[in-house]
């Protein structure tokens, strides 16, 4: 696709990055290509999907020049939230966000059979960045997307390269690797079905972010560039501006990477409560661990004489709901909200998943 139509029509702007050195990384992946953009490996399907989706306005895709790509423009974008593109403006205009604003845009639409949906619509029924999707978002992004099948010890994604794709697995696994300051690659994430991968660089106008390579044979399906920032990037940025600053100052995830927490980001969903409204149970079955955002609440424990017993109450950036999702049993105490209570609540899975690092110091 690349080859095909955008490196003849556009110049794609090299992006140099302080701190990075692609000759020192690929000296531990003799394959990595150092140039930005990967040839597709893979299936025949891929390429000529691919091909399809050049009918597309290429300009749509990329800036036509650095300053672009960079510029100055006020941006509706939030800053760039890691600091793998240090010392660079990184405010974005290239593309406009808001879909309404987009009339020339052309929806792309890859054929499939009702199969290859069934597998897509598994594949993401689980990710929080489909969530609140509507009905023609969610077909949109069905349509757009490519199968991808890749064999093992593939590398999907080059830390330095331009964001063409966002990914998200079907099956297989994948290691995930970052490069600071030219020090060998750091193994520092995985992947499997059901995760996804390759949202930062698409999200931010960037340089990848990091190195992801296929440890399995895997099949992954591919959302271009447009698609995902016309449809998936405006609710998963906004999510994630909304809780950036109140999850830095959450002590229990103060240990956690910035890209960490934009995951827990994904995942939350604010619940409101009203004055002595009860937000856990004292023996109920626990389902959701949640984060005081804004107000206060009242802690109290029953005995066993039925005597309610009133306990230090919890404040902002405080956490409650952990213990029964940690040991698998009831809710030890009663929560109530004291006066407005805003909180922002992690399903179990998502708990478990999200929070490992710091179930230790949960504990
Ligand atoms: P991308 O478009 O930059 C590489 O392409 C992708 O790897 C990136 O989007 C993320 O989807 C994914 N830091 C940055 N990107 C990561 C990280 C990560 N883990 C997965 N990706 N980590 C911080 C390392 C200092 C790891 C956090 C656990």
């Amino acid at each position: 696709f690349f080859m095909a139509s955008t490196t003849d029509q556009l110049d794609i702007p090299e992006i140099p990055e302080e701190g990075f050195s692609p000759s020192e990384h690929s000296q531990c992946y003799s394959d990595m290509s150092d140039t930005e953009v990967q040839e597709p490996a893979g299936s025949p399907d891929f390429y000529s999907a691919k091909t399809s989706m050049a009918s597309t306005p290429t300009t749509d895709y990329f800036p036509d020049s650095e300053e672009e790509l960079y510029d100055d423009e006020p941006s509706d974008l939030p800053a760039i939230p890691i600091n793998y593109n240090r010392g660079r403006r990184t405010s974005v205009s290239a593309e406009s966000m808001a879909p309404s604003q987009d009339k020339d845009y052309v929806k792309i639409y890859i054929p499939k059979t009702p199969e290859q949906r069934k597998r897509i619509e598994t594949s993401i029924a689980n990710n929080f960045l489909f969530k609140n999707l509507d009905e023609e978002q969610y077909k949109d992004v069905i349509d757009a997307m490519v199968e991808k099948r890749v064999d093992k010890n593939e590398e999907i994604i080059s830390q330095g390269g331009i964001g063409d794709f966002f990914y998200v697995v079907e099956t297989g696994t994948f290691d995930v690797y970052v490069t600071k300051n030219g020090s060998a690659p750091e193994l520092v994430h995985h992947y499997e079905a059901g995760g996804s991968f390759g949202e930062l660089a698409l999200m931010y106008n960037a340089p990848r972010a990091a190195t992801v390579v296929t440890t399995s044979d895997a099949v992954l399906w591919a959302l271009d560039r447009v698609t995902f920032r016309r449809i998936l990037m405006e609710n998963t940025s906004r999510k994630r501006r909304m809780y950036e600053s109140f999850l830095e100052e959450v002590p229990i995830l103060i240990s956690l990477e910035p890209y960490e927490r934009h995951k827990i980001a994904d995942a939350l969903e604010s619940l409101y409560y009203e004055d002595n409204q009860l937000v856990i149970k004292q023996g109920d079955i626990g389902n959701s661990f949640y984060l005081i955002e804004s107000g206060e609440a009242r802690v109290t424990k029953v005995d066993e004489d039925g005597v309610e017993h009133e306990l230090p109450g919890l404040n902002k950036g405080d956490y409650f709901g952990e213990l029964a999702l940690l040991n698998n049993k009831p809710r030890a105490v009663n929560i109530r909200a004291k006066g407005r209570l805003k909180v922002a609540t992690l399903g179990k899975k998502a708990f478990v998943r999200l929070l490992g690092p710091v179930v230790d110091i949960l504990k």
